[in-house]
């Protein structure tokens, strides 16, 4: 396999398991995300997946949206946010957003967002960008992208707490469609 397909295909995999479902190498995470890596290569292996250190090392450091980061001891991964595993807490600290910040998604959600706000869905957050570039990516993974503008400083003022990933997506509960702009 060529190395970038090697690196997507693992990061794929380490998606899988970190975020969603670590039961399908056996392992279940720990409350604040982690994985011992030891384990995770030895039970990914047993199941078929070749994995290696050097190629989760790889992986971490090349990720392009640095999906992944590693224990200061480098004995264990986590994903730095995208969660659906439910009891996951990865601490995270509150933060002040920009006024504005911003949300991809397709019009086949748009009435149901005019209705409810952003909701998480399956995942753990609500997921938002301070870019409109990352924003309109996120989208067009579903289709043509919608751009949503989230009034965030607004929002906060009124007492919804907002999070940082480490990997710098804005993550929040849910938004109420008070703080949203939609394309015209
Ligand atoms: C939509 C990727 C109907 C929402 C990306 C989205 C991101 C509603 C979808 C990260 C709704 C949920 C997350 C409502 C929200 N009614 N639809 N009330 N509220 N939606 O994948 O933000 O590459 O869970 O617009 O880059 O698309 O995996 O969230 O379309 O950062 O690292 O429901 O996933 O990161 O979809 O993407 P998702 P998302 P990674």
């Amino acid at each position: 396999m060529k190395a970038d397909k090697r690196l997507v295909s693992t990061s794929k995999f380490l998606s899988l398991v970190l975020r969603h479902q670590p039961d399908v190498i056996g392992m279940s995470l720990d409350e604040q995300g982690w994985l011992e890596i030891d384990g995770l290569i030895e039970n990914a292996n047993t199941r078929g997946k070749k994995l290696t250190l050097d190629l989760i090392h790889e992986v971490v450091a090349t990720n392009d949206k640095k999906r992944f980061v590693l224990s200061d001891d480098g004995l264990r991964i986590r994903a730095s946010q995208g969660h659906s595993v439910s009891g996951v807490n990865l601490n995270l600290t509150a933060a002040s957003p920009p006024e504005t910040l911003y949300h991809g998604t397709v019009d086949a959600f748009l009435p149901r967002i005019r209705e409810q706000g952003l909701q998480k869905r399956s995942r753990n957050h609500v997921h938002l960008s301070a870019d409109q570039a990352t924003a309109t990516n996120v989208g067009s993974r579903r289709g043509k992208p919608r751009l949503l503008l989230i009034a965030a400083q607004r929002m906060q003022q009124a007492g919804h707490a907002f999070y940082l990933s480490e990997n710098e997506v804005w993550l929040v509960d849910s938004v109420p469609p008070a703080y949203l702009t939609f394309p015209t």
